[in-house]
């Protein structure tokens, strides 16, 4: 590789261990995300080992992300890798029951910012002659589970959104891989819960997650294949998850 990696999401799980593990490579780093001391933090501690530029803003915010990703300083501005991990899940609820707010956020998230980042690079990549979006799914686009609703929906969307651009794509060298982990131990389900530590770890509770380091190594394992290798997606679980059998609930007539 020879330009620079930018990491969405940069202020902790899969993001910040993602930052770590370009930087133990020497690549030259972006790290976005909205909370200002972490990104902070983590740009002087990665800078003795790499050039490290932190950009604090909201991936939600359309014109921020259009002004301030599209006019990075150099060498930044060669954009060889995009990581659009930033996003969330709100809320367990049914359907019926759901927040609206979490949905929007959700929405806003996982799928605006998701386009708004990739739509703000793409140029730049497309100029260079080469590149690679890297796209954090989840399992939750394909396997549905109660209270998943909103936050499968826009992981599915990721995943198609990825196969779509490998078509836009075609014939300028440019990379696209959606990578899908099943359950890992971040603030993910901190975040979920609205900060109840006891629900968040009781997710965890009696099972071996992966890491942000698990997935952090395959982000980077699969941006530094061979040039010519696109891994479109990659699904990835704990040995400790796995399916259930279909529900059927048979109290209903007919
Ligand atoms: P974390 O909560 O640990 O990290 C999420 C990151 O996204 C934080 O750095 C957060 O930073 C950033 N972020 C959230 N909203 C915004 C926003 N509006 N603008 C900019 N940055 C934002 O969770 P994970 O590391 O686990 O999650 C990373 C990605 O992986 C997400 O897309 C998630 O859906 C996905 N995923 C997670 C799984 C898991 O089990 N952990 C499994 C499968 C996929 P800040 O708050 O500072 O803005
Ligand atoms: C997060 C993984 O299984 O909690 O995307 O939905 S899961």
């Amino acid at each position: 590789m020879s330009g620079s990696v930018l990491i969405t999401g940069a202020s902790s799980g899969f993001g910040e261990a993602a930052a770590r593990r370009f930087a133990a490579a020497g690549y030259p780093l972006v790290l976005v995300a909205r909370r200002q001391e972490r990104i902070d933090a983590l740009v002087e501690e990665l800078s003795s080992r790499t050039p490290c530029h932190g950009v604090v803003l909201d991936v939600r915010d359309r014109q921020s992300v259009t002004d301030r990703l599209g006019s990075l300083p150099e060498p930044f501005d060669d954009v060889e890798v995009l990581v659009n991990n930033a996003g969330l899940a709100l809320g367990m609820g049914g359907a019926d029951t759901a927040d609206l707010d979490h949905w929007d956020t959700m929405v806003d998230t996982n799928i605006k910012g998701v386009m708004y980042c990739t739509r703000t690079i793409l140029p730049s990549m497309v100029s260079r002659g080469g590149g690679h979006i890297v796209n954090l799914g989840s399992v939750a686009a394909s396997w549905p589970y109660p209270g998943g609703n909103a936050y499968g929906g826009s992981k599915a969307f990721v995943q198609q959104f990825s196969r779509n651009l490998r078509t836009d794509l075609s014939g300028k060298n440019i990379r696209v891989s959606c990578v899908e982990p099943g359950m890992c131990e971040t603030e993910f389900s901190l975040v979920r819960f609205e900060g109840d530590a006891a629900k968040a770890d009781a997710v965890y509770d009696g099972m071996q997650p992966l890491s942000a380091a698990d997935v952090a190594e395959i982000i980077f394992w699969v941006t530094s294949l061979p040039a010519h290798i696109n891994v479109n997606q990659l699904e990835v679980m704990p040995v400790t998850q796995t399916w259930s059998p279909f529900a059927v609930h048979r109290d209903q007539p007919g």
